[in-house]
């Protein structure tokens, strides 16, 4: 195996720039078998792709995705588009022979998830990675969770309470980005941060969503086109022309869990207040996890088998080194925050390209959360009425 592991990053917005920081950051904190590096940023507008790249120390750019994949000095591609483009630049990457990192949701629908995963199938037999990039996996507090769980520190799980909470459409002047045009983005809150939700749930419990029952709504129908692109959204300029907002502000849905387990989920982003507040909480027979990414290096660990006097949530530090992640970084207490989640993202995935570990989540997992998706939008659309999730893995 080649020493390096060169990457090609298709997308220059908020998820381009954070993977380019993360592939930079990974093999300088971690020791890894093969050295990642950037060598092309490829983007819809040269002169943003040709800025981005300058910023991040990526020696090109593009604007044009195919030719970069078309490149024989590329092993991987990172795809960082919205959700519309992932199944053809994935597909062009895997007929390619490229190892490929997608970001989530998998795709805008399950006929697209579903080619993908085939698609990622055949190149696994001939040695090539496919993963989707569900980063909150990475988080040391939420990786600890697991462990807790899979050592069966909580026991019997019969509750999961997740809620993904943003508030960067509250205000109804909030201008339209992709994220709110359905041809570009799939669905709206759902799939953007309910997905982390069902993806998160799923891997904690090692159970499947068998049935959901869910509701959609559109608070604000129209809004003003951006300007200026700010943070997630941006400004309008004054008296802007308006768009249709054709995906969901806010989705509610129950869920009923492959080992019996009861899920009631929330995703919005109309939570006033609530700028990233991605929690879970998770009950069993014989204890409790709770984690909130608002304080994303504690976790909660409730222990129902200490005498009752000493029970209740009880807060971890999740930065000891013998925490996920965690001692590659700083010494105790001196916590981690989002980027570092990339940053582990592109450790797994270089491990998972050396064939140290599994690339997780797959794409057979990520289509596997894109079938949720859709039973719940099929649910919200007749009344919330009960819908089966087709192909559980
Ligand atoms: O983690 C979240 C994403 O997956 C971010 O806060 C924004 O919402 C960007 O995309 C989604």
């Amino acid at each position: 195996m080649s020493r390096r592991l060169r990457i090609a990053i298709i997308g220059t917005g908020f998820m381009g720039r954070m993977h380019a920081h993360a592939w930079r950051t990974a093999p300088r904190f971690f020791d890894l078998p093969v050295e990642p590096e950037v060598v092309v940023l490829a983007g819809s507008d040269a002169q943003r792709a040709a800025d981005a790249a300058s910023r991040f120390g990526i020696a090109e750019s593009s604007d044009d995705w195919r030719s970069v994949i078309a490149r024989d000095d590329i092993d991987a591609v990172d795809i960082c588009t919205p959700g519309d483009t992932h199944a053809e630049i994935a597909l062009a990457a895997l007929d390619a022979g490229r190892h490929v990192l997608c970001e989530k949701p998998l795709a805008n629908d399950v006929a697209d998830a579903d080619r993908m995963t085939d698609a990622a199938a055949a190149a696994t037999s001939r040695g090539v990675v496919a993963m989707c990039g569900f980063s909150y996996r990475r988080t040391p507090a939420l990786a600890l969770a697991r462990r807790l769980i899979e050592e069966g520190r909580i026991g019997r799980i019969r509750h999961v309470r997740a809620q993904y909470l943003q508030d960067w459409l509250t205000d109804p002047e909030a201008p339209f980005t992709w994220r709110l045009d359905r041809d570009r983005a799939g669905s709206g809150a759902l799939g953007d941060i309910g997905a982390h939700s069902i993806d998160a749930a799923q891997w904690l419990t090692g159970a499947r969503i068998t049935s959901v029952s869910g509701t959609l709504r559109t608070f604000v129908d129209e809004r003003p086109v951006l300007d200026e692109r700010v943070g997630l959204g941006g400004r309008a300029g004054a008296g802007a022309a308006t768009e249709r907002v054709t995906v969901d502000d806010a989705a509610a849905f129950t869920a009923s869990f492959s080992d019996g387990a009861l899920g009631i989920f929330e995703a919005t982003r109309m939570a006033t207040g609530h700028r990233n507040a991605n929690r879970i909480e998770i009950s069993g027979d014989r204890g409790a996890v709770a984690f909130d990414f608002s304080h994303l290096n504690d976790l909660l660990f409730a222990d129902a088998t200490l005498p009752a006097g000493e029970q209740g949530f009880r807060r971890i530090d999740a930065t000891e080194p013998e925490h996920p992640y965690a001692g590659a970084w700083w010494p105790a207490g001196h916590g981690l925050g989002y980027e570092h989640l990339f940053t582990h993202q592109s450790v797994d995935f270089v491990r998972a390209v050396a064939g140290e570990i599994e690339a997780h989540p797959s794409f057979a997992e990520a289509a596997g959360v894109q079938r949720i998706l859709a039973a719940v939008e099929e649910s919200a659309a007749s009344d919330s009425r009960s819908i089966r999730v087709e192909g559980v893995i």
